[in-house]
């Protein structure tokens, strides 16, 4: 099923200059990028992005980390992709969440860390599912600044899937 996904540079992949191997690592025949943009990271947009994990212990030093005090970094890159299973292919490039978990040749695997205060800094953020993918491509993009946004945003809705 053709779906679509967000993925985020987070500042560290900024500061250590992983855009380029990132990127490279996307650009496969079957994700189409479809939007793609530097975004400044308030405060209040990385909560909201994060709203779901509100009640974690790490909620308030992933929104620093999100929104580049942990880095110094005020912009991320955001890019939306899509194709069959785009969340699934996305995920499994991106590796698992820890990046000591992640398998090495993942980007998480390969380029992440763990701070010492125990901040996952694992460079790049992909959406879960596709109802959270939907609600995160409408909160970082505009309907004109992703090809195709309506048809992406609807087409699992009308079939009733998330
Ligand atoms: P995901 O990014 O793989 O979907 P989530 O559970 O959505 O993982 O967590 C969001 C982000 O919060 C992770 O990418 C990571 O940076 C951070 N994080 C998640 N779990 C932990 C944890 O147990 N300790 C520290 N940071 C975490
Ligand atoms: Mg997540």
């Amino acid at each position: 099923m053709n779906e679509s996904a967000l993925v985020i540079i987070k500042p560290d992949g900024i500061q250590r200059g992983l855009i380029g191997p990132v990127l490279d690592r996307y650009d496969t025949p079957f994700l189409r990028l479809v939007g793609i943009k530097m975004a400044k990271v308030t405060r209040a947009l990385a909560a909201a992005h994060y709203e779901q994990l509100r009640n974690k212990p790490f909620f308030e030093e992933i929104i620093n980390y999100l929104s580049g005090k942990l880095n110094g970094i005020g912009s991320v890159l955001v890019m939306v992709y899509y194709g069959d299973q785009a969340i699934k292919r996305c995920r499994a490039i991106a590796g698992a969440t820890n990046p000591e978990e992640a398998n090495p040749r993942s980007i998480r695997g390969a380029f992440g860390r763990i701070t010492t205060k125990g901040v996952y800094e694992n460079v790049v953020h992909v959406s879960s599912n596709a109802k959270e993918a939907r609600r995160e491509i409408r909160l970082w993009f505009t309907p004109a600044e992703v090809r195709g946004f309506s048809q992406h945003i609807q087409q699992s809705k009308a079939k009733g899937r998330s």
